[in-house]
């Protein structure tokens, strides 16, 4: 598939105003975590996925484990644009009898591949299902999202240890490096010293990714990491909390943070704005 960078980016602009419209709908939730992850979801969904909205259990379909899974926002944003389910629904966030609670869970939400939120689990539900896949001779490939500061359990590493181990090239770990987590900077909380670094002593192929809010720069990581044939591959972005609506890219701490109803407007138009769609992903 040929890939379309102003598609994909009028599908991140999509994905950032759901993210904010739905976390409105309750007043508060994962901003900036959500925010940071956008573009690589609008890439994922937007060019690379074999996947039908229409049939969500597709069998060959490629999956997407968010193992950052208080990220759930973002990726019912994703969802609701590619029209899994209404978008109405979004407005129903973390709600009784809500299809969205507030992480992500594959009995509730169509789409869904995995239920997460507790952090580190993800990874070795993604490895596993990639082991299965490649046990089976299949050919979809499973996308795994981390946090930076979720690669402080150490849950993360066993699965790392296992997907080398097993030759998962199927399997491809996106880490989103924003430099925050819950309470305070990664730096503060648990240096995690260089990541590549890491991965690649653990037996992967490393691709990092200068600006990790840019589409078509993880576009072209992923492509590189599809070349790799032979073991896993972590793609490092380097992103901003909060990235694309300069509140909360500014803001120390915008883990989980208000959005209110009476902004979304302005937050809309500011996203709508090329020349500051840029405000807060750049990186210069
Ligand atoms: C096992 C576990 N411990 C603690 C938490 C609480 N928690 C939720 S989000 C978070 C920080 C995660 O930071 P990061 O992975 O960097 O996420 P992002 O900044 O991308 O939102 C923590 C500690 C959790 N969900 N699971």
């Amino acid at each position: 598939m040929k890939f379309d960078s102003e598609k994909v980016s009028t599908l991140s602009v999509a994905i950032r105003k759901n993210i904010l419209r739905t976390i409105a709908s309750k007043g508060t939730g994962h901003v900036g975590g959500s925010l940071s992850i956008a573009d690589t979801l609008a890439v994922l969904y937007g060019g690379v996925m074999n996947i039908d909205p229409a049939n969500p259990q597709k069998a060959d379909r490629d999956y997407i484990v968010l193992s950052k899974g208080h990220c759930g926002p973002a990726m019912y944003a994703a969802l609701a644009a590619k029209g899994y389910f209404g978008e109405a629904e979004l407005d129903t966030l973390n709600q009784n009898g809500t299809i969205l609670p507030s992480h992500t869970d594959r009995a509730k939400t169509p789409g869904v591949d995995m239920t997460t939120g507790s952090l580190g689990q993800g990874a070795s539900l993604a490895a596993g299902a990639a082991f299965a896949d490649k046990l089976n001779n299949a050919s979809n490939y499973t996308y795994l999202i981390l946090g930076d500061g979720e690669l402080d359990e150490g849950q993360v590493w066993e699965s790392v240890l296992f997907a080398a181990h097993n030759h998962l090239s199927n399997l491809i770990t996106f880490v989103d490096v924003n430099g925050k987590q819950l309470d305070g900077t990664t730096d503060e909380v648990c240096c995690l010293g260089d990541i590549g670094r890491k991965f690649d002593a653990f037996g992967y192929h490393v691709i990092e990714v200068e600006n990790g809010n840019d589409v078509s720069q993880i576009y072209d990581a992923i492509q590189d990491a599809k070349r790799e044939r032979n073991i896993p591959s972590a793609i490092i972005l380097h992103t901003i909390k909060g990235a694309g609506v300069k509140k909360y890219a500014e803001m120390e701490n915008c883990h989980s943070t208000n959005v209110d109803i009476k902004n979304l407007d302005e937050f809309y138009r500011e996203l709508e704005k090329p020349a500051e769609r840029t405000g807060g992903v750049s990186h210069d």
